[in-house]
């Protein structure tokens, strides 16, 4: 999609990298929005996920590995007219920054927090996050990776947030959906993008087929029902995608 959202910037993702697909869906969800460019900023983090600062033609800061929250608060406090995107990868969220992501759920500010969930540090070439799953061998991890992988949708849940949302990197409708969803909602919206990576951790790729979509949920029994469905540490189970949990409460600015 070409339009005033893109950039001329050369994009270094590798060829087919679902990456491509979540800058698409971003682009949708915007212009679906009905706010304007300007009405916009984003923080993003480092990483193969990060890039995607460079490819959207909006204001923000390229922020450090694990702090793209960080920023993405501080940048809401300064100018809460702001609608604030936070992409960040799942090393940077549950691995360096999982401090700031858990306070910013807590904390409720009205943004959006983007996860490009791959369960392996990418950029730097595929060690283990915390949500690869156990027995993953990788550089860093030749024996197989011994930790047992964290569930983010129960961390969020346990966080007190207000919008929890899963997608499907490739399902470019979908998530365009839910994104827009995540930016009406007044509070701290969560999506967690489930994304192939291509290169690395290659045996947790192909989940689809575990994947189904529901309706907006607003009960907290049955979103902790859905987080318990796939525990991230294999390819059994179902994997539930959409606005897993939402409900109103006051938000920090
Ligand atoms: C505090 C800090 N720790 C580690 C690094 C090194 N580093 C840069 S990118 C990266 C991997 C990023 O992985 P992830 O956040 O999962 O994003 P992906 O590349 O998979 O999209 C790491 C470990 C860093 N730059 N800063
Ligand atoms: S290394 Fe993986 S996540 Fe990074 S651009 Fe290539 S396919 Fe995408």
């Amino acid at each position: 999609m070409t339009n005033k959202l893109s950039t001329t910037n050369t994009i270094t993702w590798c060829p087919g990298c679902p990456n491509f697909m979540i800058l698409e869906s971003v682009k949708k969800a915007i212009i679906g929005s009905g706010l304007k460019q300007t009405d916009f900023v984003i923080t993003t983090d480092i990483g193969c996920n990060a890039k995607i600062y460079d490819y959207l033609n909006l204001s923000g800061i390229y922020g450090l590995h694990g702090r793209s929250v960080a920023t993405g608060v501080g940048i809401k406090l300064g100018n809460p007219n702001l609608k604030v995107l936070s992409f960040i990868g799942d090393g940077g969220n549950y691995d360096e920054g999982i401090a700031h992501f858990i306070h910013a759920l807590n904390y409720n500010p009205d943004m959006v927090i983007i996860v490009h969930d791959n369960q392996s540090f990418s950029l730097t070439t595929g060690q283990p996050t915390a949500t690869s799953q156990q027995g993953y061998v990788s550089k860093a991890s030749p024996q197989g990776e011994k930790i047992r992988p964290l569930n983010p949708i129960k961390i969020a849940l346990a966080s007190n947030a207000t919008f929890i949302a899963r997608c499907n990197a490739r399902d470019i409708n979908h998530t365009a959906e839910v994104l827009g969803k995540a930016i009406k909602h007044k509070g701290c919206s969560f999506v967690e993008i489930i994304q192939d990576c291509l290169i690395f951790n290659k045996d947790m790729n192909a989940k689809d087929k575990l994947m189904y979509k529901i309706k907006d949920n607003r009960d907290l029994k049955i979103a902790e029902k859905l987080a318990g469905e796939w525990d991230y540490n294999s390819k059994n189970g179902k994997i539930a995608l959409g606005v897993l949990y939402h409900l109103d409460k006051p938000i920090l600015v």
